[in-house]
């Protein structure tokens, strides 16, 4: 009964009151600490293991970072050097990239290409300094539809020197695809799937688990920092209207803060926003509006006020990151054009060779991207892409090792640039990070069946 309860929870509305089906998880994901306090190192060690989505269910089988623990957060300072010890306790090679933030090349975890997959018993030492605050995210660069399908995935917290905020939680989105037993499906790569808006679980949880509770005090000042750790669910997490709360950064870097009204996150996407949790106890559920509206977690306000009264002065803007800006009258012009997927005449041909993917009219294979790179940039020099989306699909395109404009009003950095169909959408950036980087779009599905190429910056 409750199992079929949780399977169709999609259907449960914002407005319905919170279900009380189930005992609630404690929302909050573990912090990782450094294996020791001396050398600062955190371990890593992807492995299968087993989950509980929700209390008092089945648990399922999953692939995760630590052993009996799921998306764990690494919390380093902003400055400091990032030192992660990777063990694979897998039965099939895996790697770490590190989503968002800018590092070295040969830190940047894709296989063949910037470092040796990591083959099962032997370890990777990840090291690099990390000069962008803000929140970023990890997860394997290698058979990454099955990988991150089964829960490879985890957050990335640089911290800024203060901010003025009484607590900081991560909030890592996903979607699972299970059957009545709880199992993952383990149909990772299907041609409807890569074809179409990629692979769509039905249980979305937020840090592993179904729908878990955020305590917070009274008068209390909480960051949440939103992920979208899923292979293909867009999501736009949601507030009541009378919450108050800010957007103060978008994919990690900080924007002019206002007032939060739902931000579309795309897989692979971020947001941070600070609540206020108001002065007396109260129960607010945080929705996703991306689709069928649906609840996703709650927060509960109770105990002993944190302060007397209210914060009432919004939160300050968060200090740029050190990016260096693209010169836009000394730009060199680029074009990315994003063809092929169901419903165009590509498909007949995707059908027989299972790419269903086009950049600039190019199926690109998995095997030459190391040595035929999409483009060939100039370092240090700025330029300006048009991403072109001539499917019917939209898409997360991601760039590694850079952080880019998006071209608006007011533009803002990321390092996702999510394209919706039909539309196109301007980029610049400074191509200041040498070696050969993923350009690819993060829904997974279409990663892996020609949606992915590689640029080089010399
Ligand atoms: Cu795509």
């Amino acid at each position: 009964m409750r199992r079929r309860q949780l399977l169709s929870y999609g259907a449960i509305s914002l407005l319905t009151p919170w279900p009380n089906l189930l005992r609630a998880s404690e929302g909050a994901s573990p912090w990782l600490a450094p294996a020791t306090s001396q050398s600062g190192q955190f371990k890593l060690a992807p492995q299968a293991s087993q989950w509980q989505l929700a209390p008092e269910l089945p648990s399922t089988d999953i692939w995760t970072y630590a052993e009996n623990s799921f998306s764990p957060v690494i919390s380093v300072q902003q400055g400091d050097t990032l030192d992660v010890q990777v063990t694979n306790k897998l039965m099939e090679s895996t790697s770490v990239h590190w989503h968002g933030i800018r590092v070295p090349n040969n830190m940047d975890g894709v296989p063949g290409i910037s470092q040796p997959p990591i083959a099962p018993g032997e370890s990777f030492n990840y090291q690099f300094k990390v000069d962008d605050a803000g929140t970023y995210w990890f997860h394997p660069h290698i058979n990454s539809t099955e990988q991150l399908g089964r829960g490879l995935v985890g957050a990335l917290v640089v911290q800024e020197s203060s901010y003025p905020v009484d607590r900081d939680e991560v909030i890592l989105l996903n979607d699972w695809l299970v059957d009545e037993e709880l199992n993952i499906i383990d149909q990772f790569s299907s041609p409807r799937d890569m074809s179409h808006d990629g692979r769509f679980g039905n249980v979305i949880t937020v840090n592993g688990k179904y729908r878990p509770t955020f305590h917070l005090r009274p008068n209390e000042r909480v960051r949440f920092r939103f992920i979208n750790g899923a292979t293909a669910r867009i999501f736009r997490p949601s507030l009541p209207q009378q919450v108050k709360a800010y957007i103060i950064a978008i994919d990690g870097h900080p924007i002019e803060p206002k007032p939060y009204t739902g931000q579309l996150l795309a897989p692979g996407m971020r947001c941070d926003i600070v609540v206020d949790a108001g002065s007396t106890a109260s129960e607010t559920v945080m929705g996703d509006t991306a689709y069928e509206p649906t609840g996703i977690c709650r927060w509960l306000v109770s105990g002993q006020a944190v302060r007397s009264a209210p914060l009432t002065n919004p939160p300050p803007r968060l200090s740029d990151n050190p990016i260096a800006k693209p010169d836009l009258n000394r730009a060199i012009d680029l074009e990315l054009r994003l063809d092929g997927g169901a419903m165009t005449m590509a498909m007949m041909k995707g059908m027989q060779s299972g790419q269903y993917w086009y950049l600039n009219d190019q199926q690109i294979d998995q095997d030459t991207l190391l040595n035929k790179p999409l483009m060939s940039l100039q370092l240090h020099q700025s330029y300006r892409m048009k991403i072109v989306n001539n499917t019917r699909f939209a898409h997360p395109m991601h760039l590694h090792g850079h952080t880019f404009q998006i071209l608006q009003d007011i533009p803002y950095w990321t390092d996702t640039a999510l394209v919706m169909p039909g539309q196109t959408t301007e980029i610049a950036f400074v191509a200041d990070n040498p070696g050969i980087w993923m350009l690819h779009c993060h829904v997974v599905g279409h990663q892996a069946s020609g949606m992915m190429a590689s640029i080089e910056v010399v």
